[in-house]
């Protein structure tokens, strides 16, 4: 498989997370990139390449420049501090009601952003782009003819970030960035299956009828993010239709998540999409530390070879997966499925 690498990745190195009431280390952490390109390395097969830097509007093509540009600065402005505090952008308060506005300090207010799991540092920006660049690169590539498949190695993950704001580790959409470059080309099926809901593709594809999104993931009256992901949400005016949610229970195993993925395959081929976009995480691993599902490695090449059957120009991405020992294998099998 061809692998597009985020150079920049380890420019970002979120400070921890909370979990019941406490602040633990994040599972989000650089040593996840190394553990996949290390899997990958012993598989063999594999080649590796870094991408050209893409360019702010490039990113804006999915996102609000407004938003762009508060990471931007805000990392800037927290480089230019020198260790003076704050090292860190943790907001604390999110927008509310129908009318949210925010005076002052938007940035700490949260006004570009939907979690705690999501702070900026110096060097988020940095790698955030590096991401994008990597995700934008491998859909010019598929899209060129030149690779029938090409998988985005790169953190910080990308499928919760939507249009104007970060969350769940996520800052800029790797997903919805490519799928939007390959759809001036031709129909785009978004297929989302890490555990957690594709909401940033959603988000920002909802009301499109050329951008079909589906995800398969723990049902969110359970698991995050919670406040999407269920069967209900399908689309709005001309993308009415064009978004199919498979929310699954947890404890899920091979045995409830082929007819899922079946359903979401087929969803796709009525859809007769030009190119697929695959944001995979291996947080639905039985081992993983925060997804729920009973998945063992070798299924994953199952998963992978039944989306090689669709038989499309693929931009696969990096998404979660947070148990270090299995991460890596994960990814390996499902490349190996994929590649047949
Ligand atoms: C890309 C991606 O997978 N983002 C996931 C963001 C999920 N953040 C929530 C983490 C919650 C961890 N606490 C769960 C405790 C279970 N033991
Ligand atoms: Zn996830």
């Amino acid at each position: 498989m061809r692998v597009i690498l985020n150079p920049k990745h380890d420019a970002h190195v979120p400070p921890g997370e909370i979990e019941n009431g406490e602040v633990i280390p994040c599972y989000e952490r650089p040593e996840r990139l190394t553990a996949v390109r290390a899997a990958l390395e012993a598989a063999g097969g594999h080649t590796f390449e870094e991408p050209p830097v893409c360019s702010e509007d490039a990113v804006a093509a999915v996102h609000d420049p407004a938003y762009v540009a508060y990471l931007r600065e805000t990392a800037a402005e927290i480089r230019r501090s020198r260790g003076s505090t704050p090292k860190v952008q943790w907001p604390t308060v999110f927008p509310y009601g129908p009318s949210p506005r925010a005076g002052g300090n938007r940035a700490l207010r949260g006004q570009f952003c939907f979690d705690t799991y999501t702070p900026v540092l110096g060097g988020t920006f940095a790698a955030a782009l590096g991401g994008a660049s990597a995700a934008l690169h491998a859909a010019d590539l598929v899209a060129a003819g030149a690779a029938k498949q090409v998988y985005v190695l790169t953190r910080p993950p990308g499928h919760h970030a939507e249009r104007d704001r970060c969350g769940g580790y996520c800052y800029f959409n790797h997903a919805a960035l490519a799928a939007g470059r390959l759809a001036k080309l031709g129909r785009v099926a978004v297929l989302d299956l890490d555990v957690h809901h594709g909401n940033g593709a959603q988000h920002i594809f909802y009301d499109r009828g050329d951008v079909l999104t589906v995800s398969v993931h723990g049902d969110p009256a359970g698991l995050y993010p919670f406040f999407s992901g269920y069967a209900d949400e399908t689309g709005t005016g001309a993308g009415l239709g064009a978004n199919l949610n498979v929310p699954l229970p947890p404890g899920t195993g091979p045995r409830e998540y082929r007819p899922a993925l079946a359903a979401a395959l087929d969803a796709v081929r009525r859809f007769a999409p030009a190119f697929l976009v695959l944001p995979f995480g291996a947080d639905a691993h039985e081992a993983d530390p925060i997804g729920g599902f009973k998945l063992p490695t070798g299924y994953f090449r199952e998963i992978g070879a039944a989306v090689r059957e669709l038989g499309l120009p693929t931009v696969a991405t990096q998404e979660g997966g947070y148990n270090l020992d299995v991460l890596g294998p994960c990814v390996a099998e499902a490349l190996r499925g994929l590649e047949g």
